[in-house]
Order: C-alpha cells, then structure tokens, then sequence
C-alpha cells in the first residue's frame, strides 16, 4: 500500500510511519523539520519518502502533494496536530487559538480535500483522522483544542455521509493521555518539566498502541468501515461534572 502520514516527524505519525515501512509498505511522511525527515529517510530507506511543508500553508501543501502520484495512495492518516496552551478561554493568546484552528481544522481539511479526489476515482481508500477524547469531553483549558478535535469528529462522520456508495472509509480515532511524544512539550512551549509532570506517575497510552489501533482499522475487510474508536489508558476515566462554591 501506499499511505500518506501527515507529521510523522514525531509521536504517533513517526510510530504510524515506521510500523507501515516495516510491514513492506511505502509511506509519504510529512512535517515542518526536514532535519527529522531526512533522519528518517536515512534509517527506514526508500520506502520513506519525506515531504516538508507546514500543513497551514494551503499553497505548500498543494504543490508537494502535487508532485506525487495521488492516485496511488491507499491511504491517508491525518495525523499532524498540535494543541497550545492550557489557560481558561479568558486568559488564553488569541494566536494560539488561531494556530490550532489553522493546522487541526484547516490543514487537516486542505490534506483531505486534496488526496479524497483521487480515492474516489479509485472508489478505493482509506482516511484515518486523529481526533482526541478532547474532543468529546470537554476539561478545563482544553477550550479550542478540543473544539478542534470536535470539528475533525464531526467532519468524519459527515465525509462517511458523502462517501455512501464509495469503498472509501473513514475512521476517526480519539485517544486520551498519551505519553512519549512532544504534544506536552509543544503544548507548554519548550517548558519540559511542566510537560513531564503532565505523565508523572501514570501508565499512559503509547504511540505504538496508537499505531497498532492504526493498523488494526486498516486491517478490516472492505466492507467494514470503523467509524469512530475512543481510547484512554486504564489509569484514565471520565471525571465529574464542575461545580462553583462560594
Ligand atoms: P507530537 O507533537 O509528538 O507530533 C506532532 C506532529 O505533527 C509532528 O510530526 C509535527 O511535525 C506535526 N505538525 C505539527 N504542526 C504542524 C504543522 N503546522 N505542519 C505540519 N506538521 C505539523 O504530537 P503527538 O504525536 O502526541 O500527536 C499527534 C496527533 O495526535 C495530534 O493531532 C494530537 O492533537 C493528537 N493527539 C495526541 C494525544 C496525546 O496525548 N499525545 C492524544 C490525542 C490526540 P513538525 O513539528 O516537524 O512540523
Ligand atoms: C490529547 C489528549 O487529554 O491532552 O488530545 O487533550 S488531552
């Protein structure tokens, strides 16, 4: 198969990335640090080919995805995404905000709207997105993080609407805490310790148990099409409602 995976320069997508390379497949591996792609191309071979652009950039992301044969990819995993901060909506930068807007709900759309063409001609495809639990539960500070991953849900569910009749799939995966990646260290911006503190003491999802659930929906027959899996680690559960004291 072929298969775009959209930053795959760290966490989940570098997992994602390696674990379809090992299985024999060639993956188009994308993010912003060419230095990290080109680390990649260096350890898994030809069958990594990297492209540099930054999702948010409509005009960068047409002219790579331009240059490879789209009609050839099996699949797609969108995957890049990043949440910045965790002030309540009334403290928080309103250029953060702006930044997640642009690359979770419209880089991710861009990515989509240019591969899907191809996969439907194809009648032949298969689209993972990367929703979060935040998404569908709010939590304090998560404000437009979340209500990104509620708009990545939401598109899925209505692109499987207007895919009926095609033998494309979408599936949207919402992992909660998951560790090992950079999320936390971008979300803090380069604070590292407060990021560490985020993991302290908790058995966290991995970004190989993301990539084996990956595996796992690409995996099904045809006719089964995962619509939507919610994921945390054991040590996670949702929480009570908040209430206000004087
Ligand atoms: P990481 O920070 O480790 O990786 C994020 C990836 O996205 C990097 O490869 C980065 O590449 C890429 N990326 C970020 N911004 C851009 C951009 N503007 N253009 C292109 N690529 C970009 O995070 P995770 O692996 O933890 O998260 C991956 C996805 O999973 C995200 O969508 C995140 O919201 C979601 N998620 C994470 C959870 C967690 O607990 N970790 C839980 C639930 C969902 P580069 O910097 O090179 O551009
Ligand atoms: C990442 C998980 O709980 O930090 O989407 O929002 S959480």
């Amino acid at each position: 198969m072929n298969i775009i995976v959209t930053g795959a320069t760290a966490g989940f997508g570098e997992q994602i990335a390696r674990d379809f390379v090992a299985a024999g497949h060639i993956v188009y591996g994308t993010g912003r640090r060419m230095d990290k792609l080109d680390a990649l191309r260096a350890e898994l071979g030809e069958r990594f080919v990297p492209l540099c652009f930054d999702v948010s950039d409509t005009k960068a992301v047409q002219a790579s995805l331009s240059a490879i044969d789209l009609a050839s990819i099996d699949v797609l995993v969108n995957n890049a995404g990043l949440a910045l901060g965790l002030e309540p909506a009334h403290r928080a930068d309103l250029g953060d905000w702006q930044t997640m807007i642009d690359v979770n709900i419209k880089g991710l759309v861009t990515v989509t709207q240019i591969v899907l063409p191809f996969m439907v001609a194809n009648n032949a495809g298969t689209v993972i997105n990367i929703g979060s639990t935040a998404g569908n539960h709010p939590y304090f500070g998560a404000n437009v993080y979340g209500a990104s991953k509620a708009f990545v849900k939401q598109f899925s569910n209505n692109l499987r609407a207007d895919l009926i009749g095609t033998r494309v799939r979408v599936t949207n995966i919402e992992p909660g805490m998951c560790g090992g990646t950079e999320f936390s260290n971008v979300r803090f911006k380069g604070d590292d310790d407060k990021a560490a503190a985020v993991y302290t003491g908790v058995e966290f999802l991995t970004a190989k148990d993301i990539s084996n659930t990956v595996q796992w929906v690409v995996s099904q027959p045809w006719h089964v099409n995962i619509n939507s899996i919610e994921m945390m680690p054991t040590a996670q559960a949702y929480a009570g409602l908040a209430v206000a004291r004087d």
